[in-house]
C-alpha cells in the first residue's frame, strides 16, 4: 500500500463551534501525518471550483453561503492509504446516517453542516491539494519516535 497525500477542509461549522482541534487531534492519533496546515478565507469562485460537481443543485446556494461564511482550516494528511482512511474516518455526506466513533458521526446531525471534508479518491485528492496548497507549503518529514529523549537535557 502507498503512501498518499489527501486534502482535509475543517469547515466555518468546525471552527464556529471549537471543534478544529479536536478533529486534528483524531487525525493525529491515528497516526497520520500533516504535510501542510493553514487557514483560508474562501471566496465565491474558489468555492465554485471545488464544489464544482455540485453547482446545479438546488442546495448549492446555501451550501456556498456556508463554505465562505467563515475560514476554514486546511490541512493535507500524508498516510498509507490516506484517502480511505479518511474518508471512513468522516463517515457519510448526511451525518445523522453516520456511525458514532466518525468525525461526522460524533460531531453532527446534518448533512450541510457535517465539519470536515475529506477528498474522494486518489485522482481527486491530487488535485485539491494543488488547488490549496503550494509545493513549497508541503512538508515532507520523518516520524521519529525516539527523538525526543531525555537524553540532551543530560549534557552539561
Ligand atoms: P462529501 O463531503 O461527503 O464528499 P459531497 O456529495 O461531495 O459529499 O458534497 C459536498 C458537501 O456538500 C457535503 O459535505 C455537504 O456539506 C454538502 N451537501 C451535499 N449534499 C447535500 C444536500 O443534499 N443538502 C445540503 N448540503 C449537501
Ligand atoms: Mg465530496
Amino acid at each position: 500500500m502507498a503512501v498518499e497525500r489527501t486534502l482535509i477542509l475543517l469547515k466555518p461549522d468546525a471552527l464556529q463551534r471549537g471543534l478544529c482541534g479536536e478533529v486534528l487531534s483524531r487525525l493525529e492519533k491515528r497516526g497520520l501525518q500533516i504535510a501542510g496546515l493553514k487557514m483560508i478565507q474562501l471566496d465565491k469562485a474558489k468555492c465554485d471550483e471545488h464544489y464544482a460537481h455540485l453547482v446545479s443543485k438546488p442546495f448549492y446556494p446555501k451550501l456556498a453561503a456556508f463554505m465562505t461564511s467563515a475560514p476554514v482550516v486546511a490541512l493535507v494528511a500524508e498516510g498509507v492509504d490516506a484517502v480511505n482512511v479518511l474518508r471512513a474516518m468522516c463517515g457519510p455526506t448526511n451525518a445523522r446516517t453516520a456511525l458514532p466513533g466518525t468525525i461526522r458521526g460524533d460531531y453532527s446531525l446534518s448533512t450541510q453542516y457535517n465539519i470536515i471534508h475529506a477528498s474522494d479518491s486518489l485522482e481527486t485528492a491530487h488535485k485539491e491539494v494543488a488547488r490549496f496548497f503550494k509545493k513549497e507549503e508541503l512538508h515532507a518529514w520523518k516520524r521519529a519516535m525516539d527523538a525526543f529523549t531525555a537524553a540532551d537535557d543530560e549534557k552539561k
